[in-house]
């Protein structure tokens, strides 16, 4: 029998693991290429995984939350449409040998629950224990929480219920500052949550984990570096007027929309060749200034969650280039199919309020970039202008630009300045452009 394994895929350069986060498919499914088999998610992306081939799944060797190592066997289809599920012996022994297979991949990252685990006949998944070991929850108190997987086994929601409860009963522990990134920061305390009361008529609702990873970066963010916000006003009349006038014309010429977004990006993007240090990062004493000028966007996923693509190099690009990566990355980033690398790299970041009619905002830096800008909405406003003639009311399209940055390196006449410069070239958008 012709038979394909699917392997834990290589989700991005710097990812070696993946955490399978739910199943599509069981065993006896008869699938087609391209249809979904499983959702995979890592500390940077969650990927739907398509089939790459037609055939029945015969056999599921990892259930769902277990962390597996890149380029592990995770399914076996039969190419020849054979069902062959396995029995139900053969079944809870890979099982097991999947358990032990999960466990080792994590074993590096966990070795101190795993050195208590010796005292223990319990078993504990890779996932369980790597948040026990998050939230400094000890052998003990593991031991205590009633499991309620086959056999009394922990499960994920056993110890989230649990950790839910102990967090207001008991004192926070201190934690490390943070997972990953800004290498620099010093030690911080986490601060012990204010309990919650939780009245009759309240709804609980579990966070995801995409939606941990954005609270969890926007506390280490907040804590890491002090952040200011400097705010310009910009009339972009001009600019206006020259995308009214060359939309169609783009979109019919490219195949792509153009919105004021890439216009935004190639002003910062020139802004930051001039102004370096707003293109760095804080590594303890020193400051890494980055060669490559690599803009964030944030975009915002139907799901209430928000992410942040990167368009590379972009002071490299022309507004074809920085609109067709804008629209791929923003789509992708929309239907769940950014491939992890797209979300790496980033050394600034801006986020557009404006899209939902926001005027003003002080975003919060995207660790390890040391500034962050946010762009209002443009709106149609009374102005006065100077003219030769004297003084004039005037209706023009104006908005409001609202730069974030770390002041640990960046100082008031730095940053303004950089902002200030970001609105010229808005301002000074020259309308005689061709598409
Ligand atoms: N002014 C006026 N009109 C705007 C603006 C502004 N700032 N931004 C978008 N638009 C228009 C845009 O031109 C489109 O109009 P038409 O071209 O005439 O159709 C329309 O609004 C829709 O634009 P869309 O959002 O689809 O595309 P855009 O390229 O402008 O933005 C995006 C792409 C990915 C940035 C955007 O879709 C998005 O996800 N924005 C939300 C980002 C977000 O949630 N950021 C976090 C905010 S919270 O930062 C925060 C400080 C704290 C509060």
């Amino acid at each position: 029998m012709a038979s394909f394994n699917i392997v834990m895929p290589k989700l991005g350069e710097s990812i070696q693991e993946g955490t399978i986060t739910k199943w599509f498919v069981k065993e006896g499914d008869t699938v087609e290429e391209d249809d979904m088999l499983f959702e995979v998610a890592t500390d940077k992306v969650d990927s739907e995984i398509p089939s790459p081939v037609d055939g029945v799944i015969t056999k599921i060797l990892y259930e769902e939350d277990s962390l597996v190592a890149v380029g592990e066997v995770l399914a076996v289809v039969s190419l020849d449409g054979e069902e062959e599920v396995s029995a139900e012996a053969e079944e809870s022994a890979s099982e097991e040998k999947s358990e032990a297979k999960a466990e080792t991949t994590s074993e590096s990252k966990e070795s101190d629950v795993d050195e208590s685990r010796k005292l223990s006949n319990r078993f504990y998944s890779p996932l369980v224990k790597t948040i026990a070991k998050e939230e400094n929850v000890s052998l003990e108190e593991l031991e205590s929480i009633e499991g309620s997987g086959a056999g009394g086994r922990v499960q994920k929601k056993d110890i989230l219920e649990y950790l839910e409860n102990r967090g207001s009963t008991q004192p926070a522990a201190k934690v490390a500052p943070q997972k990953q990134s800004a290498p620099s920061a010093p030690s911080v305390e986490k601060k012990a949550p204010m309990p919650v009361s939780v009245g009759e008529g309240d709804t609980v609702v579990e966070m995801d984990r995409v939606r941990k990873l954005i609270a969890d970066h926007m506390v280490m963010s907040k804590q890491v570096s002090p952040h200011v916000t400097s705010v310009v006003e910009a009339d972009v009349t001009e600019l206006v007027q020259w995308r009214n006038k060359n939309k169609n014309a783009f979109q019919e010429k490219y195949g792509d929309k153009i919105t004021f977004m890439p216009i935004f990006t190639e002003a910062v993007a020139t802004a930051l060749a001039e102004f370096p240090l707003v293109n760095s990062s804080v590594d303890g004493d020193k400051i890494v200034m980055k060669k490559d000028i690599n803009v964030g966007i944030a975009v915002a996923k139907p799901d209430g969650n928000l992410i942040v693509p990167v368009i590379r190099n972009a002071e490299q690009k022309n507004l074809v280039g920085l609109t067709k990566d804008l629209n791929r990355l923003a789509n992708a980033a929309r239907n769940n199919q950014l491939d992890p690398a797209a979300i790496q790299g980033g050394t600034f970041t801006i986020t557009n309020f404006g899209s939902f009619g926001n005027i003003i905002g002080t975003p919060i830096i995207n660790q390890p970039q040391v500034a962050i800008l946010a762009t209002g909405i443009i709106e149609k406003k009374p102005a006065v202008l100077e003219t030769p003639s004297g003084d004039v009311i005037a209706i023009r399209h104006k908005m409001y630009l609202s730069l974030s940055y770390d002041h640990r390196i960046i100082d008031g006449a730095l940053g303004g300045a950089f902002l200030r410069r970001i609105a010229d070239i808005l301002e000074n958008f020259d309308t005689n452009r061709t598409i």
